[in-house]
């Protein structure tokens, strides 16, 4: 096995994973031990199972598969169904906000309910619903209704293209980049990758990137707005991070996934006083609800609620011994951990019929029953803690502090109410650019070093910095999440931050919470009346792994902002789908994609990037 200290720049996890190895239990990286060397056909793109002539395997040898597709074509259609595999997972969870919705109008629940009718109304506002004197239930419907249809086939452009400036809007209009409907941008992906339809990578790719925009600007920005809607609009508040959020005295329940359908009542439950009791009686101190990964993330911004850890950390959460129970919903949830909670007393709790895992305990949560499904999951944990071995318990650190809710709307509110002081900081170059760094761990990586690398190299150059998803728990550990980080940074960006009091990298909250990068970027392109490629701005996923990183960074390019990747995505066996992907957007919207795996190089790129678009826009570099 690869040594520890290459796995990882963390303590906690090095801490975790030697105990991993002394109990004899396996995690990802020994299993990508295993998994190595991978199939370089897969590596490069050029293996095609869509049909049973196959599977094909091209290369220099045997250019063409059966069918006669050539590795340009298979290339761009395994990229166009990974893209829409991503837009599938994001789009799919936001609609399972508008059911909630639904559930909330038709009065089927009472577990949920509408806590932001000021920002429902707003949104109703901008897509066109009439707001003046109808009730909060009309207006609701009227928005579930109009989302529900952005799913459909019927539109020409999903309704929050109203947010979206003009010129970008011209420019997708003029490349058929359009994105009509969510399901109907997906399927016409799955349908044009089939044997014997689009058969021209280039055209593939365009509609890659419209299914991309189907998703940035369609289904994840109605979960984000929903889920502000339905749990509150984040407002600024510390936390914390690390593994050290595991209490050693209390019943420990995790919360992993997605989606904060189930999580937000996971919390409420465990402040129940009857279960808190219970707990109580049991000898705990107390129930201690911690977050995992995006559904961490969701929780962390609305409630506040402590972070265990980003991707690579959810096995290794388990092996403090410490953990009562986790419960998950969806997406990079690795199946890795039934087994490993099998390992300890800990209970692995799924809830979603569309996520089920073999050996878990399952809960077909719905709206109606949420409440007291979530009391019957918390209760499950409280009784486990009897059965904790205190033994085998190892909290490896003590936490470290993190300031997170930072949604457009607390910006704006800090800011006085406009972007005018932002746009007024950018134009006098105290922040000369801003990047999102978004995305995930990959065990091919040592965990955060490219994640925690990048960031501070940005700051230091008075670039400020967004983080989202994996990326957050990554620099809240390495202490950038904290108003203090302004000593990393910049002098402009010091200055700036400091009179703010706030981090110069900021949560933005989960991958789908991506959207609001987007409408932010939107927002100071319409205030310059530029496009969203005129502004000094990038997005990075430096460590990522999923499909839906994959969506991610292709609508960032596709709405304008170049996009760095740490490694590059398996297209590299054909030149016309990576020229295209590296140089050649940049020609159709404004943006490509850059592959650079050293933070430093990175940071220079981005600086090279920001100074060319300030010089544009008339701005000192
Ligand atoms: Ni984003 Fe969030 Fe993490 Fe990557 Fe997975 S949890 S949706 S995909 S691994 S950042
Ligand atoms: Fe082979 Fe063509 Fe079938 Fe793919 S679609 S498996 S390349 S014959």
């Amino acid at each position: 096995p690869r040594p520890i200290d290459e796995l990882t720049i963390w303590d906690d996890a090095k801490a975790m994973l030697k105990k991993a190895r002394a109990e004899g239990i396996e995690t990802v990286h020994e299993r990508l031990d295993q998994q190595t060397p991978h199939c370089k056909m897969c590596e490069l793109g050029t293996s095609c199972r869509n049909c049973t002539m196959g599977p094909c395997r091209v290369s220099e040898k045997k250019p063409l598969g059966v069918c006669g597709a050539d590795a340009d074509v298979i290339v761009a259609r395994n990229f166009g169904r990974f893209v829409a595999g991503g837009a599938a997972g994001h789009s799919d969870h936001g609609r399972d906000l508008i059911e909630v919705l639904e559930a909330i109008v038709e009065g089927e629940t009472t577990d949920y309910k509408i806590t932001e009718e000021g920002k429902l109304r707003t949104i109703a506002g901008e897509i066109g619903i009439e707001t003046e004197g109808r009730t909060v239930k009309e207006v609701a419907h009227d928005v579930m209704d109009e989302f529900f249809a952005d799913f459909g086939s019927r539109r020409k452009e999903v309704s929050f293209l109203a947010r979206v400036p003009q010129k970008r809007k011209d420019v997708w209009a003029k490349l058929g980049m359009t994105p009509r409907g969510v399901d109907r941008e997906i399927a016409e992906m799955m349908h044009r990758t089939h044997m014997g339809c689009d058969n021209d990578a280039p055209n593939t790719l365009i509609h890659a990137a419209r299914t991309a925009l189907a998703d940035g600007w369609g289904g994840s920005m109605i979960g984000t707005e929903l889920s502000d809607v339905i749990f509150g609009t984040p407002t600024p508040r510390m936390s914390t991070a690390n593994l050290g959020v595991i209490k050693e005295d209390q019943v420990n329940i995790l919360v992993h996934g997605h989606n904060p359908v189930v999580s937000e009542m996971i919390l409420a439950a465990a402040r129940d006083p009857q279960l808190v009791a219970r707990a109580k009686e049991l000898g705990a101190s107390g129930i201690n609800v911690a977050g995992l990964c995006c559904t961490g993330n969701e929780l962390l911004m609305r409630q506040g609620i402590p972070m265990a850890g980003n991707h690579l950390m959810t096995e290794l959460a388990i092996i403090t011994g410490a953990v009562e129970a986790i419960v998950v919903d969806y997406q990079c949830i690795m199946p890795s951990l039934v087994q490993i909670s099998g390992c300890y007393h800990t209970k692995f709790i799924d809830t979603a019929n569309k996520a089920r895992f073999t050996g878990g305990i399952h809960y077909d949560f719905q709206p109606a029953t949420a409440m007291t499904q979530a009391k019957e999951i918390v209760s499950l944990a409280v009784e486990g803690f009897a059965q904790r071995d205190k033994g085998r318990v190892d909290i490896p650190c003590e936490p470290i502090d993190i300031m997170t809710g930072f949604s457009n709307e607390a910006v704006i509110a800090a800011l006085g109410g406009s972007l005018d002081p932002l746009v007024q900081a950018i134009v006098a170059g105290d922040i000369r650019g801003a990047v999102g760094i978004v995305g995930c761990n990959n065990p091919k990586i040592k965990q955060d070093s490219l994640n925690v690398g990048l960031a501070k190299e940005l700051i230091k150059r008075d670039i400020l910095v967004i983080a989202t998803g994996c990326v957050t728990t990554a620099a809240g550990k390495a202490g950038l999440l904290v108003p203090e980080a302004i000593e990393m940074a910049g002098p402009g960006l010091k200055k700036i931050c400091g009179s703010l009091g706030i981090p110069p990298v900021l949560h933005y909250g989960s991958c789908v919470d991506n959207s609001r990068i987007m409408q932010l970027c939107a927002a100071l392109a319409n205030t310059l009346n530029v496009d969203i490629s005129d502004l000094p701005v990038g997005a990075s996923s430096p460590e990522w792994y999923s499909e839906k990183a994959a969506a991610i960074g292709l609508y960032a390019v596709a709405s304008g902002i170049q996009t760095h990747l740490g490694h590059p995505p398996h297209i590299l066996g054909s030149k016309t789908v990576t020229n295209l992907a590296v140089a050649g957007l940049e020609d159709l919207v404004g943006a490509a994609f850059f592959i650079e795996p050293d933070p430093v190089r990175t940071a220079e790129i981005f600086d090279e990037r920001i100074k060319a678009k300030r010089k544009a826009l008339g701005l000192s570099e």
